[in-house]
């Protein structure tokens, strides 16, 4: 009896041991995002998060710092560099001005739909990719997503690139998409996404584009009353992580991250899919009128100039490889 008591009280100090050493190593990752805490973003920080803990044993927990509290894309981007925070789910905005290779994936009418674009980022063009942002300073986990984007303004129904014109709408700080609204000639005017709700309340700007997750989530429909469904680019999204944080993670850890990463990326595009129908419909609730006969062949030949800015700066060897799908 006085051996298994002994026992017993070994293995109850090796448990307050190892609850200790846990509590002791226990990290917190910082991730910041610019859309709500109820976006598609948000929901695959959730599934990051149940991932990474689940894998660490609870040795990696996950502060989410949401609706651009930690800034805008670009600024976060740059914080990622310097180590002032973990990781980030942004868009590919601004991703262009620290990695060029992924402009590519900004040109207009490039992908047909959500699987061509999914299956392209989940080959090789898109491993490519995200080594090619490696090599700046930067740790690429996954290829995640924002969406088809559509155009909102208060002003008309915009079904033609003639409907647009004039209009002043805010874009990303992206030089594809600026080239491309410049084709369509409406004024692009570029800004950081925590601006955005602001600008469209006072008036700033006319207009804005942005997928369904986007406008229903950051509650564009509150300043914006027509919604035309043009899906004139698809915007990817990408999970960074700080190199500063990398370099103190073993091999193991650094994949417990990518593998949490990819899970995250997935429930995100479960709930882009999901919001791509049943947002629309909200949106009508909400009091958006949603133009949905866009002549999209038009919007097409108005934007295909835009290819051969990209070309001229950039070549065309990967948007080639896109096209020709290897
Ligand atoms: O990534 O800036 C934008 O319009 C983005 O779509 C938004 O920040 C989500």
């Amino acid at each position: 009896r006085s051996a298994l008591s002994a026992a017993i009280a070994g293995a109850s100090t090796l448990a307050l041991a190892t609850v200790s050493l846990n509590a002791q190593a226990q990290q917190t990752i910082t991730i910041g995002h610019t859309t709500s805490d109820n976006s598609h973003y948000s929901v695959g920080v959730d599934a990051f998060a149940e991932k990474l803990e689940e894998l660490s044993d609870g040795a990696f927990v996950v502060d989410e710092q949401p609706s651009g509290a930690l800034g805008g894309e670009r600024d976060m981007i740059e914080g990622l560099q310097i180590g002032t925070l973990d990781a980030v789910v942004t868009s590919t905005g601004p991703l262009g001005n620290f990695v060029p290779e992924t402009y590519v994936l900004d040109l207009p009418f490039l992908f047909e739909d959500y699987d061509h674009a999914r299956c392209i980022l989940d080959g090789e063009i898109g491993q490519d990719l995200l080594d090619k942002v490696e090599e700046n300073d930067l740790v690429s986990l996954a290829w995640t997503e924002n969406g088809f984007r559509h155009m909102t303004n208060s002003d008309r129904d915009i079904k033609t690139p003639e409907d647009a014109e004039g209009l002043k709408i805010r874009t990303m700080e992206n030089e594809m998409h600026m080239a491309a609204f410049e084709e369509m000639d409406v004024q692009p005017t570029p800004m950081a996404f925590p601006e955005l709700f602001t600008a469209l309340q006072q008036g700033t700007v006319d207009g804005q584009e942005n997928p369904i997750s986007v406008i229903l989530t950051s509650n564009m429909w509150e300043v914006q009353d027509r919604l035309s469904l043009t899906g004139h680019v698809y915007s990817p999204a990408i999970m960074l992580a700080s190199p500063v944080l990398w370099d103190e993670l073993s091999e193991e850890e650094r994949e417990w991250f990518t593998e949490a990463a990819r899970a995250g990326a997935e429930a995100t595009r479960a709930e882009v899919s999901r919001l791509e129908t049943e947002g629309v419909e909200e949106l009508k609730e909400k009091g958006m009128t949603v133009v949905e006969d866009i002549d999209k062949s038009r919007f097409q030949e108005a934007v295909e100039p835009s290819y051969t800015t990209y070309t001229d700066e950039y070549g065309s060897e990967m948007l080639d490889r896109i096209r020709n799908n290897d």
